[in-house]
Formats: C-alpha cells, sequence, structure tokens
C-alpha cells in the first residue's frame, strides 16, 4: 500500500508532502508517492550508474591476467569484483522503484539505456589499470560523494557504501602508478602516455556542459543532484593538479594554470562534441563493450535458468 506521506530521518513523525520533504532536504524511501518524472529521472540515472560499473569492469578486467606481480593480480581482482558488487547494489536500488532487473539489462544492450562515456576507451598498457585506479574512480567519488546526500534513500545509501570502496580503488590506482612513474625511464613514459589518453575522457565524465545539460535544473531543484556538472569538473582539476606533481606527472593541458584570483585552476577547453559522439554510440569502444557484455550475457543464461528452477523447486535437493 503506497502511504501518501514520506518518512524522513530528519521528521520521522510527520506527515508531509514530497514537495515537503525535498525542501527540508529530507529522504524519499520506495513506498512513498512521488512525481512519476522524479521516478523516471532516478530509474535512468541509477540504471546508467549500474550499467557504467558493470561495463567498467572491461577496460580493467582485460589486464587480470596479465598483471605483473601476484600482489597486483589480487588487488585488480577484488577491485574488479567491487565493481560487480558496485553494479549489482545500483540495480537493487532501482528495482525499488518498480523497474525489473532484465528490463534494464535488455535497455543497456540494445542501447537504449547509457553507460559512462570513460568506459568506451581502451586499456592499452599496465599503466592504465593504477590510471584508471587514480583519475577515473578519482573522478566517481567527486562526482558520487555528494549523492551519498541525494534525496532518494536507497540510492543515498548505495552511494555511501560505494564511495568507500572507491576511496581505497583510487588510493590503489595511485600507488600503482607511482611506482611506475617512479621506476625505470620506461615505465614513467608508460605512466605518462597513459595520463595523456585518459586524462580529457576523465573530465567529460562529469557530463555536458551546464549551459547544455538538459537534466541539471530539475534534478538539482529534486534534490538528486547537488552540484552542478562544471562545479564537480572543476573540483576535479583542483584536487588531480597537484596529485600529477607528486607523481611526476604532466597533466596534458597547456592552459592549465594557478589563477589566484578564484583560488582555482584554469584549465582548457574539453572536448564535448567528442562526449557527445562517444555518448552516441561511436566511440574507440562502444560495440566491443557491449558485444562482450551480450556474449557474457547469454553465456550465463544457464546460470539464472538453473536458479530459477532451483527457486521453483522450493529448494528441494
Ligand atoms: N557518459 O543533463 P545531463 C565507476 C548523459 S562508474 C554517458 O548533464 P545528468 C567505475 C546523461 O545521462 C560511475 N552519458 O545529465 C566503474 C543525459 O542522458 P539523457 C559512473 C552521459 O544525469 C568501474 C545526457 O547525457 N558514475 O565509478 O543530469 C571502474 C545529458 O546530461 C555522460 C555515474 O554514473 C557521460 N559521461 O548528469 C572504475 C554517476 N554525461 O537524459 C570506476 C551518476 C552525461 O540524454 N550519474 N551523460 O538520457 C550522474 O551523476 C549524472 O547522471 C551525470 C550526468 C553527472 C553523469
Amino acid at each position: 500500500m503506497q502511504r501518501d506521506f514520506v518518512t524522513t530521518s530528519v521528521y520521522p513523525r510527520r506527515v508531509t508532502t514530497f514537495e515537503q520533504v525535498i525542501e527540508d532536504l529530507g529522504r524519499v524511501e520506495p513506498r512513498d508517492a512521488m512525481p512519476d518524472d522524479y521516478r523516471a529521472t532516478l530509474i535512468r540515472q541509477i540504471a546508467q550508474h549500474a550499467h557504467s560499473e558493470i561495463i567498467g569492469m572491461q577496460p580493467e578486467g582485460a589486464w587480470i591476467t596479465r598483471a605483473p606481480s601476484l600482489r597486483r593480480k589480487a588487488i585488480l581482482l577484488a577491485k574488479v569484483q567491487d565493481e560487480a558488487g558496485h553494479g549489482l547494489y545500483l540495480y537493487a536500488a532501482a528495482e525499488t522503484l518498480g523497474v525489473d532487473r532484465a528490463d534494464l539489462l535488455d535497455a543497456l544492450h540494445t542501447g537504449r539505456q547509457k553507460y559512462s562515456s570513460i568506459f568506451n576507451y581502451p586499456s592499452l598498457t599496465w599503466a592504465d589499470v593504477g590510471t584508471i585506479g587514480w583519475l577515473v574512480d578519482g573522478a566517481a567519488i567527486v562526482n558520487q560523494v555528494p549523492l551519498c546526500r541525494c534525496s532518494y534513500g536507497p540510492y543515498a545509501r548505495a552511494m555511501v557504501r560505494i564511495c568507500k570502496e572507491e576511496s581505497f580503488h583510487q588510493r590503489q590506482g595511485f600507488e600503482s602508478l607511482h611506482a611506475l612513474s617512479h621506476g625505470t625511464p620506461e615505465q614513467h613514459a608508460m605512466a605518462q602516455d597513459a595520463l595523456d589518453r585518459w586524462w580529457w575522457p576523465a573530465l567529460m565524465m562529469f557530463g555536458p556542459p551546464d549551459s547544455a545539460s538538459p537534466n541539471s535544473e530539475r534534478s538539482t531543484a529534486w534534490g538528486i543532484k547537488r552540484f552542478s556538472n562544471d562545479t564537480l569538473r572543476q573540483r576535479f582539476v583542483d584536487m588531480t593538479v597537484p596529485q600529477a606533481a607528486v607523481l611526476g606527472l604532466r597533466i596534458p593541458d597547456d592552459d592549465l594554470a594557478w589563477n589566484e584570483e578564484r583560488g582555482s585552476w584554469d584549465f582548457g577547453e574539453v572536448d564535448f562534441a567528442e562526449l557527445a559522439e562517444v555518448v552516441a554510440g561511436r566511440g574507440p569502444c562502444n560495440a566491443e563493450r557491449i558485444a562482450h557484455k551480450v556474449r557474457a550475457d547469454a553465456e550465463g543464461a544457464w546460470v539464472r535458468e538453473a536458479a530459477d528452477a532451483y527457486a521453483a523447486s522450493g529448494g528441494a535437493r
């Protein structure tokens, strides 16, 4: 039965409306009344986020068999497994909004739902693995920490757990890249090459500029977004520039300069036309990523069938 009020951690016993909860920065829970558009926006974003975690296993997963040591292999295996877990939390969060996981996966496989642009770039060397941890998890954390306070309870709670794990992922990436950038000249060059290739795509993860972000206004009004795409992109640049200095690597941007007045780093123009191309399915690895996912899904069908048969049997042996 649907309640016509929303319980929030702020006012647990007060009967209130959706609008009041949003205004009070409270939490909307699955059985609460909510506008259809709010529900649809959350399904879009949470599903896209879940798909990103699952497709995001591929660039790093490709290096599990080629990790340079047993220690690095164990770390990478655990990280990629964490990403699967994040995807599952998020599909479960989306399901609280009344959608079916199989339908979400079908939407991914048929291109009706998106996933983050960043995972359509190839991971060419071992240094890419460290760079993904440092930059991609780093950008994800900057974007996601505010989502821990977003208005939809199950999404916010999933974000708390995911951000904790991603902070760890980001540090392992930095440590791995630090070992390379302070290694032999060849290793240093490999680290620099990875940074050259991943820097701009990492900035694109934050989405289109605020002036061209169709969802921002409403998502902000509903307390899903707490900061704009450009604000978070700037925050990421400011956080990352000093880290690159510690690594002894050069960020591939001639326009990067400290702005005393703003107390922030100025940076060059992001190629948003490239982002649009990648989001439209024309990035370097889009076709390969989806083909791999569809194949894995088909190969795993027997597991789902076996689980269904077991459930239908009432758990009998
Ligand atoms: N890539 O109006 P806008 C991870 C879409 S994975 C693709 O600004 P919004 C990890 C956008 O969806 C973590 N599409 O949208 C995993 C919208 O689509 P529609 C990934 C993008 O939603 C493995 C349209 O463009 N993080 O950490 O207000 C290994 C217009 O944009 C992108 C998340 O998913 C993009 N980069 O804001 C390592 C965070 N940017 O309406 C690490 C959750 C935009 O045309 N998502 N679009 O269908 C969000 O915070 C927000 O959805 C965004 C976009 C900030 C990304």
